[in-house]
């Protein structure tokens, strides 16, 4: 068959499908894009050649917006099925990098098609082409290697099969999923070649759920009945896996309780008997108390990364870790015992060989965090009354409180940077294992707004809600327009609190004293502490084409997130938020090293309680 080798392309993925358990998908669903000279001869040619059916088209604003709601996308989709993202060559390419970093460091998979300067070489330097003197093979796409899991650039048309092939293998593997991408050089995008019909034939990518070793299974469960005290960590993988059932009926027959990380939270229902809640310096009291004084840990799906191990000290020397985990990578990790494969079948396997047994019984203090949880979130004694005459403006917990109230179980909350991932952590309610939807391998401000636009196109039954600070509204508020246009009803609910507050508290903690991370005039000093800004955030949301709410009272606030729940339009609620009331401090350390001299007494000071609340060297159990 003779096509370009965009058309090829666009063909080849237009036939690719994803099964697990028996369902389903679209291996890539759809297509997001922002043409230039480098793609819009090739793969915007191949697209409208295509039609829309083959391969849905969504336009973008910003090339970094796009991968992110191709990573909500997948996510909400357990990484069965993502979307592509088509771009020109140099800025429209290198946009890209953030995106594929945050795909790749939370493990889900999206397809990037940069445009490439021309293989064949007519007239270098074209337009936005690199030239790099000693290495003349190297475009800027090369920036993408180390933030893919794949990089392939296709320099002549017979290496596309292979590649693609290639591409989807990594695309639907558990454990190397992340960024794929496939560099594009603008002439070989448009080049004519005589393809196999064996290459568009229909292909299924059937995502297997190993099982652990059998060996490695009689020894976790041995170490697991010797336990006095067992905890559960649960992480991304429990998500990734569809493992939430499985994971409430090994924490209900064996008793032990469970914790979870920012991508495991909402794994148990927040309610369930055994849950603990957040874990590590975002964590629960009760879930940081079950950690320090657990002897035998399964982690299940995660990474411990810094957050959930609160720096390394939060276990106590001699804990022993047993991983459930896809990726041997992490089973491996805090010296832990791997239990090497999915965590859905892992569970049911590791229960099965649990029979019969039950964790000693033990009480952490779950009721008061709970009531203390309510009484911060305002809502009294947590039967969802009682915010209406909270006070104004309201903290930024009563604004998660107030959306407590209004959501559906099936809703959906989005966030990834500030400081209301923490918050969230500790405080959000989780009713539904995809309720709580937040980026933390990555923290990215801005993946907010384009990332509901992809969780919504994934499950358009479901309602959702981005928490958008105003630091990543200003950064990254471009697709808002994306979803106005293609009638994608997210719902925003923008936080002003006039600058970087969380990272203002970091660095207060750490002696920068707040320095430059509040939006104000920069004043007579030049330190940023004139007046606050005058800018209108709401009319800006307004100004795209939102439909925005701007509440005035604690019952506004929840009489507006109703309405924007209801509205069929994509929205915004715009709350401004009380900084002198905030949520409950942290349980648990994390390590942000502070200057050691210091002619100011502030970082002084801050030096000293550093060294004075640092682990003793050694103290980290898994070092
Ligand atoms: C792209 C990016 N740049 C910088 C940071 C570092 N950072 C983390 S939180 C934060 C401030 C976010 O401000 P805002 O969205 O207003 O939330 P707030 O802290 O005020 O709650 C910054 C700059 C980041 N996470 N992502
Ligand atoms: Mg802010």
């Amino acid at each position: 068959m003779r096509l370009t080798v965009a058309q090829a392309l666009v063909r080849f993925l237009s036939v690719q499908f994803t099964e697990r358990d028996g369902v389903r998908h679209r291996t890539v669903a759809g297509m997001w894009g922002i043409f230039g000279h480098g793609n819009v001869a090739g793969v915007g040619q191949a697209l409208l050649e295509a039609g829309q059916e083959a391969m849905p088209f969504h336009q973008g604003r910003n090339e970094q917006a796009m991968v992110h709601a191709a990573v909500g996308y997948a996510r909400m989709k357990h990484r069965l099925s993502t979307l592509a993202c088509t771009t020109s060559i140099g800025p429209g390419a290198t946009n890209l990098v953030t995106g594929a970093a945050l795909a790749t460091v939370n493990r889900v998979p999206v397809l990037l098609l940069p445009g490439d300067v021309f293989a064949t070489r007519p007239a270098d330097p074209v337009l936005q082409q690199l030239e790099v003197p000693w290495a003349y093979d190297v475009s800027v796409n090369d920036a993408l290697r180390p933030v893919s899991r794949y990089f392939d650039r296709i320099w002549r048309p017979e290496m596309l099969p292979a590649s693609l092939l290639q591409a989807m293998r990594v695309l639907t593997d558990p454990v190397e999923t992340g960024a794929v991408t496939l560099a594009l050089p603008q002439d070989v995008q448009a080049e004519a070649y005589d393809w196999p019909d064996e290459l568009f034939r229909e292909r299924v990518w059937h995502v297997r759920r190993p099982l652990p070793d059998a060996a490695a299974l009689a020894e976790a469960a041995q170490l697991l009945r010797s336990a006095r005290r067992p905890l559960v960590v649960a992480g991304g993988g429990v998500r990734h896996a569809e493992a939430a059932s499985v994971l409430a009926q090994f924490a209900a027959a064996t008793g032990i309780p469970v914790a979870e990380t920012q991508a495991g939270k909402g794994s148990l229902r927040w309610d369930h008997p055994q849950a603990l809640g957040a874990i590590g310096h975002t964590g629960t009291a009760p879930a940081d108390a079950a950690a320090r004084e657990a002897d035998v840990v399964l982690g299940v799906g995660t990474r411990w990364t810094d957050f959930t191990t609160a720096s390394g000290s939060l276990f106590a020397p001699g804990t022993r870790f047993v991983n459930l985990n896809a990726a041997a990578f992490d089973g491996h990790k805090m010296a832990g015992l791997a239990l090497v494969g999915d965590a859905r079948a892992g569970l049911a396997a590791l229960a099965a060989e649990l029979a019969g047994f039950r964790a000693p019984e033990r009480e952490y203090a779950v009721a008061e965090w709970r009531a203390r949880t309510a009484a911060v979130l305002g809502q009294g004694d947590g039967d969802g009354g009682g915010g209406d005459d909270g006070p104004w403006p309201p903290s930024q917990a009563e604004v998660i409180g107030a959306l407590d109230a209004v959501l559906a179980d099936r809703d959906v909350v989005v966030n990834a940077a500030g400081s209301m991932p923490g918050d969230l952590h500790k405080l959000w309610r989780s009713r539904d294992p995809e309720q709580y939807h937040v980026e933390y391998g990555y923290s990215c401000m801005g993946y907010e707004i384009p990332a509901a636009i992809g969780v919504r196109l994934a499950a358009p039954d479901r309602e959702v809600f981005a928490l958008v600070g105003d630091g990543t509204y200003l950064m990254l508020p471009t697709e808002i327009v994306t979803a106005v246009q293609e009638g994608v009803p997210v719902n925003l609910v923008i936080v002003q609190n006039h600058g970087y507050a969380s990272i203002g508290g970091l660095s207060a903690q750490v002696g920068a004293e707040g320095f430059a991370t509040a939006y104000r005039f920069p004043g007579a000093s030049g330190d940023f502490t004139g007046a606050p800004l005058p800018v209108d955030l709401a009319a800006n949301a307004a100004s795209l084409g939102l439909e925005v709410f701007t509440p005035g009272s604690a019952k506004e606030l929840r009489t507006a997130l109703a309405a924007a729940r209801n509205s069929p339009r994509a929205t915004a609620v715009y709350v401004e938020t009380d900084p002198a009331r905030p949520a409950p401090g942290a349980e648990a350390w994390w390590d942000v090293p502070v200057a050691e001299v210091s002619a100011r007494p502030a970082t002084r000071a801050a030096r000293a309680a550093y060294e004075a609340s640092r682990p003793a060297p050694g103290s980290r159990p898994t070092l």
